[in-house]
């Protein structure tokens, strides 16, 4: 057991208990500068699971740094993708990867993604940050092993609220049932998730039992104790005909004080002070060369810098948010509008809130928040999406209001086939959140960024969608759905601020859209613009339309402006905050009174685009008129890790971008739409 030379076989190095405790030590620190540096990430679990991580990669596994793909050698699991960052000290320790380029984690093309991708850096073994799916992945590959003769062991990292995912008991019941001996799982068991304690959120002991009862072996051990851990992965090798899972007692932030068992910490990032102390408690000020780490990381992000900047389209000037002049908003994040407006209209003792381990950030915990008698009607779910939506369904056809969320690909596409039958066939009331959607989770990177939830949700049969543009409008559509609606609803927003461009006069009418017009130069840019009830609207034969939804209404708006300053051209900018049922009349109006429309989407082209583009062709008052269309959204590619706004730029899903896309489009309709002559073979 150990790292071993593929070619010959041959052991490259043994390490002793203290080295590897050492080891483990300084990988604490490297991480701790890692997320600095990126000022994002997740320090508790990374901390608690780093002396199981150095005992895993430094000694219990055999591969070979030098040859990461070794069809011998040992795979590694990080099921709890969250933990990347002890991923990558592992590999780095081992010398996979230099130890010093984990500092650009979470970084815009960086193989240190904020959760793993086993495309982009070698040694990773696959792509997760999906909670609870490792372990079926493990079932496969050990099944592979089996039918290729192979020896080697599958090792699967997970966390204790991890084991709320149904999906990880069916995993663990396919392993007993085909006693997958080649499969060792390993949970850090340090008692905390992102809502709290796993008791509280929901009870997952006795994981001893639970395992047994599925045909596993079951190994206790404490997952600080570098000798119990050496000792329990080696007798976990040495056990035939059924799989192990090895549970560690741990301590989540385990060696920096202030960070031990606080909730807070989970999903936190030291800042430069907080990294000092934490250094200084674990004893490395003197041999992690902190300034050399963070400068690289520096030079790292002006490289990203310059070329984000250099791929985005030039007008006369700066026309960013807030560049000065009249470009100045507020903003605020738009899930902020949905926890306000449950706190604010959850007396209703219909409505019933169901947490999913993401409660504050999406801002659904508002709904009881210095309210303790709500707090009978929040029902902490624990991490599994499928069960609760189905619960929902539930609770609705018992006469309930039922509001879920969490991050927009948990809560609107891994529990698709729930939503499906449970909520909508069935016709009920339940009201979806897909938060954190869009690019807007930026660092976490691919796996968290909801690209194409809009496409799923709007196909399915008697479901609505609300894609607020901004805070204020997220009030007004929460309150509607909430208590007016009836029926399957779907609400998406994003994570990150974005401007507030409606105020509380602006009409909000579900399934109607706005028209919002550029009518002058104001100190505040949303003051610069008139919105308007489409159908109270007359036509001006603009140059031409933008259909947007979401933060692309604020960005079209942004567009209108760099149209109308360098170009003349004047902009109908449609807001389409109800993309199911889609205002169809103001569509046509837009395309019949200007002739150009483009469709403006935070999302995988198409959830808007398509769906503007059938009604568009489907309309006889448009048959034989000239139309010019364009579409702008992400180009069939999944996300990647960085900054929000960054990720506006580089999935080509900004202001400029419009402007760009419409710039092209007039040069064509000045010249004409040729006409198209059909050749008939
Ligand atoms: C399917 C899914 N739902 C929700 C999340 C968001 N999330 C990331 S970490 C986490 C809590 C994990 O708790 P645990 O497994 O105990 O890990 P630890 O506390 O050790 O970090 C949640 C809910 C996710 N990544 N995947």
């Amino acid at each position: 057991m150990a790292l071993k030379d593929s070619t010959t076989g041959n052991v490259i190095r043994n390490y002793s208990i203290e080295q590897l405790r050492d080891a483990a030590n300084l990988m604490r620190g490297y991480d701790l500068v890692a997320l600095c540096a990126a000022g994002s990430g997740h320090a508790g679990g990374t901390l608690s699971v780093m002396d199981i991580t150095a005992a895993l990669y430094l000694h219990a596994a055999n591969h070979d740094p030098r040859n990461p793909s070794w069809p011998d050698r040992d795979r590694i699991i990080w099921s709890a993708g969250h933990k990347a960052p002890s991923l990558y000290l592992g590999l780095a320790i081992t010398g996979f990867c230099p130890m010093d380029e984990v500092v650009t984690l979470r970084k815009l093309s960086s193989p240190f993604q904020g959760h793993p991708h086993w495309l982009k850096l070698p040694g990773v073994e696959v792509s997760t940050g999906s909670l609870g799916q490792g372990l079926s992945i493990a079932v496969g590959m050990a099944l592979a092993g089996r039918l290729d003769g192979k020896l080697h062991k599958i090792f699967c990292l997970m966390g204790d609220g991890e084991q709320q995912e149904g999906q990880i008991w069916e995993a663990a019941m396919e392993a007993g049932h085909f006693h997958l001996d080649n499969i060792i799982g390993i949970i850090d068991c340090n008692r905390l998730q992102i809502d709290g304690w796993v008791k509280d959120v929901m009870q997952v002991e006795p994981l001893d039992e639970k395992y047994r009862s599925f045909g596993w072996e079951v190994l206790r051990v404490d997952g600080h104790d570098m000798n119990q851990i050496v000792d329990a992965l080696q007798k976990a090798r040495a056990v035939v005909g059924k799989p192990v899972v090895i549970l560690a007692d741990t301590v989540k932030g385990k060696g920096v004080s202030f960070m031990e068992n606080q909730p807070g910490w989970h999903g936190k990032a030291p800042n430069r002070e907080e990294l000092d102390r934490a250094l200084t408690e674990l004893g490395l000020s003197e041999r992690i060369p902190v300034e050399q780490l963070l400068d690289k990381a520096k030079s790292y992000q002006a490289e990203v810098d310059r070329k984000l900047a250099s791929s985005m389209p030039r007008f006369s000037r700066d026309y960013w948010w807030n560049a000065g002049g009249t470009m100045k908003v507020k903003m605020e994040p738009i899930r902020k509008g949905f926890g306000q407006t449950l706190a604010e209209n959850g007396d209703d003792e219909r409505v019933v809130c169901l947490g999913l381990d993401i409660s504050g950030s999406i801002t659904i915990s508002d709904f009881y928040a210095g309210k303790p008698q709500r707090a009978r009607r929040w029902i902490s779910m624990g991490i599994a999406e499928q069960s609760a939506t189905s619960a929902a369904a539930g609770l609705a056809r018992e006469g309930k209001l039922p509001v879920l969320g969490s991050y927009a690909t948990f809560s609107a596409a891994r529990n698709l086939d729930q939503i499906r039958v449970s909520v909508c066939y069935a016709n009920l009331n339940v009201l979806i959140a897909g938060a954190h959607a869009g690019v807007s989770v930026g660092p976490d990177g691919a796996t968290h960024q909801a690209l194409e939830d809009l496409f799923a949700m709007q196909g399915l049969p008697n479901m609505s969608v609300v894609v607020p543009c901004d805070v204020v409008e997220a009030r007004k559509a929460v309150s509607y759905l909430l208590l007016e609606h009836i029926g399957p609803k779907y609400i998406r927003f994003a994570r990150e601020a974005t401007p507030i461009v409606t105020d509380e006069t602006t009409p909000f009418v579900f399934g109607r859209a706005n028209v919002i017009r550029l009518r002058g130069e104001a100190a505040n840019f949303a003051d610069a613009f008139e919105t308007r009830l489409a159908a109270d609207y007359k036509n001006e034969s603009e140059d031409l339309s933008i259909a947007a939804i979401g933060p692309m209404v604020p960005e079209a708006m942004r567009a209108a402006r760099i149209l109308k300053l360098d170009y003349g051209y004047e902009t109908r900018v449609l807001n389409l905050h109800t993309l199911k049922p889609i205002d169809a009349e103001a569509l046509v109006g837009a395309a019949r009174d200007t002739g150009v429309v483009i469709t403006a989407e935070e999302h995988q082209i198409g959830a808007l685009a398509w769906r503007v583009s059938s009604i568009l062709t489907e309309s006889q008052q448009l048959y034989g008129l000239p139309l010019i269309t364009g579409a702008i959204g992400v180009k069939d590619r999944f996300g990647d890790s960085g900054a929000p706004w960054e990720l506006v730029k580089e999935l080509e899903v900004s202001a400029e971008h419009i402007a760009q896309k419409a710039v092209e489009l007039m040069a064509i309709k000045k010249k004409g739409v040729p006409e198209v002559t059909l050749a008939i073979a």
